[in-house]
């Protein structure tokens, strides 16, 4: 490959994180860059963040509902990974300083009870689910102005940079999944209202989604793995000194504030 490598573009990456800055996209730069040479960069990074020590918790979906297809202007799932430094504990702060242009967005959480590989069907995935909770996840682009293609936001982890997790750990079996109520509130206001429904008509098919995608790449979903759906909303950038509330029919509420 002439004048770059992947090795290179995911440390490019890494370095926009911790420094907090924005870089141009890499599909301007490089006009042939594919989506699986997207998934390769993304390995290389997650390899980066382990030599750094974190430990990879889990998985996200991303691009999973119409809001946020309409909102990115990208129309495909993704996925990426999650590691134990991005948690922030259920009313905890966040901090924007080390963020570039950070937004928060509603999502239904799983934690698996047992591996989930193959080609699972819906009824199947949910049966892999010890339990769902209510998440909300910041993204922090670290392209420029949150502007990317598909192989782009891939390569970056999907923008994945926090994640907050609710206190109530609900069996899938005693929640309707298939249309539960979301909001998403700042400072006590409605922003954004959502359903669990707009995620693929359910959240387990974005479960079904991912293991068909890591099936792809000889990769399982293990017990204790962690996974976000993907967000029911369009995200809302995060602003300095703000409280942060998503409230989920059945699941409780999960909620955040941000350092002033
Ligand atoms: C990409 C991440 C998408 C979701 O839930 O759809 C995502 C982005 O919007 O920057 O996390
Ligand atoms: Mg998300």
């Amino acid at each position: 490959m002439a004048g770059y490598d992947h090795r290179s573009i995911a440390e490019e990456l890494h370095e926009a994180e911790l420094k907090a800055q924005a870089v141009s996209r890499i599909t301007g730069r490089i006009p042939g860059f594919t989506l699986a040479e997207g998934y390769e960069t993304q390995a290389l990074l997650a390899e980066l963040h382990r030599n750094r020590g974190e430990r990879i918790v889990g998985r996200k979906m991303g691009m999973t509902s119409r809001p946020k297809m309409l909102q990115m202007g990208v129309n495909s799932p993704i996925h990426g990974f999650l590691t134990d430094v991005m948690e922030v504990s259920d009313g905890g702060e966040l901090d924007l300083a080390n963020r570039i242009h950070a937004k928060v967005e509603p999502e239904i959480a799983f934690f698996m009870g047992k591996k989930l590989s193959g080609q699972p069907s819906l009824a199947e995935a949910m049966g892999a689910v010890d339990c769902v909770v209510a998440a909300l996840e910041i993204i922090d682009s670290r392209f420029q102005n949150f502007d990317f293609q598909l192989p782009d936001v891939v390569a970056d982890n999907c923008s994945s940079s926090a994640f907050v997790l609710g206190g109530v750990r609900c069996r899938p079996g005693n929640i309707d999944l298939a249309n539960l109520g979301i909001t998403l509130e700042t400072n006590g206001r409605p922003q954004q209202f959502g359903s669990s429904a707009a995620i693929l008509g359910h959240p387990g098919r974005s479960l079904v989604e991912l293991v068909k995608m890591l099936d792809a790449e000889d990769k399982v979903l293990s017990p204790g793995d962690l996974v976000l759906a993907g967000a029911a909303t369009a995200a809302i950038p995060l602003e300095r000194g703000s409280r942060v509330r998503g409230v989920f029919g059945g699941l409780g509420k999960v909620e955040m504030r941000v350092k002033a």
